[in-house]
């Protein structure tokens, strides 16, 4: 196993505990909505955001420990809108995580309460994170709640969902990614950082950092739907297509496709230079994204 397989095993694993320590058990009642909540969570997901927010702490000089729940929220939130995208009414998915969508388990209803669960859930776990000289709880909870809320997250599935059907231009896209993608990546960064009591000018690198990258793995994301197999992805492949979705692929083409990845991972890399060594981690992940097969 390579020197990153092992380090991402390790933070998976952390953060799988501390998730489970964090979220209701199945047997507490009504045990529907906790079980579901848990069938999403723990499906299998990269755990990519909250693995982003223990590095970002890393990389400021903080403690893994008191970067646990904010990592444990933003993964909590991003569940959420996994489970929403794929209703029937949004993206309309039967597959996640190599498993049956929530709504084909639970049913649509109960699906959505589940979603409404997890968001609510992540604003609990976050609560848990400890304040910084420079970051009070309040600044914390602004971060997490304006990156869930009309302007980025919901706002980039409005456009998204405004955008079905048309013509959309590069510009267009990259809005709707800016916002659905790449703002939970920076926030989740930032969030590290915050923990970290980070500097404004270590919380600009990440953010940089953040909007790049997150912008570069939606660039990749749109490939691998075109490249990659349902088994290896977890989720349908071909649904961009099939669905004539707008994508990287579909508007700039598959070699200039790969070409933008590329230059969005260069640009995200060199953003990292004022953490020196303290960023190793930071640059494996990105250099992993930039090649990972699913
Ligand atoms: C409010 C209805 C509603 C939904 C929330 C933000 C959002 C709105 C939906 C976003 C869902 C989505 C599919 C975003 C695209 C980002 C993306 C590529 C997600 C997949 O992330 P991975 O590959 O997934 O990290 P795993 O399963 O590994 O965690």
């Amino acid at each position: 196993m390579s020197a990153l397989k092992a380090y991402l095993k390790k933070q998976q694993v952390l953060v799988d505990d501390a998730l489970n320590k964090f979220l209701p058990r199945v047997t507490v009642r009504p045990k529907t909505v906790h079980q579901g909540m848990r069938y999403s969570i723990f499906a299998g997901g990269k755990r990519l955001r909250p693995i982003l927010t223990l590095a970002a702490a890393e990389a400021c000089g903080g403690e893994i420990e008191n970067a646990l729940p904010p990592a444990c929220s933003v993964e909590i939130m991003h569940t959420y809108s996994l489970v929403h995208d794929d209703l029937p009414s949004m993206d309309d998915d039967d597959l996640r995580r190599g498993r049956p969508t929530s709504h084909k388990v639970y049913g649509e209803g109960m699906a959505i309460l589940i979603g409404d669960a997890l968001l609510t859930e992540a604003f609990t776990v976050l609560a848990h994170t400890p304040p910084t000289q420079r970051y009070t709880l309040k600044d914390i909870l602004l971060e997490f709640s304006e990156c869930g809320g009309s302007k980025k997250l919901i706002g980039g599935q409005v456009l998204d969902l405004e955008g079905e059907g048309k013509d959309l231009t590069r510009a267009q896209l990259v809005r709707i990614h800016e916002n659905k993608t790449a703002a939970l990546l920076t926030t989740s960064l930032r969030l590290g950082g915050m923990t970290a009591n980070a500097t404004v000018r270590q919380l600009d690198a990440l953010t940089t950092f953040g909007y790049n990258l997150g912008l570069a793995f939606q660039v990749i994301d749109d490939i691998l739907d075109v490249t990659q197999s349902t088994e290896q992805l977890g989720k349908t492949a071909g649904k961009d297509q099939a669905v004539d979705k707008a994508t990287y692929p579909a508007i700039l083409g598959l070699d200039k496709s790969k070409k933008e990845a590329a230059r969005l991972t260069k640009k995200a890399l060199s953003s990292l230079e004022i953490f020196g060594k303290k960023a190793q981690h930071l640059e494996a992940i990105a250099h992993y994204l930039l090649d990972r097969e699913f």
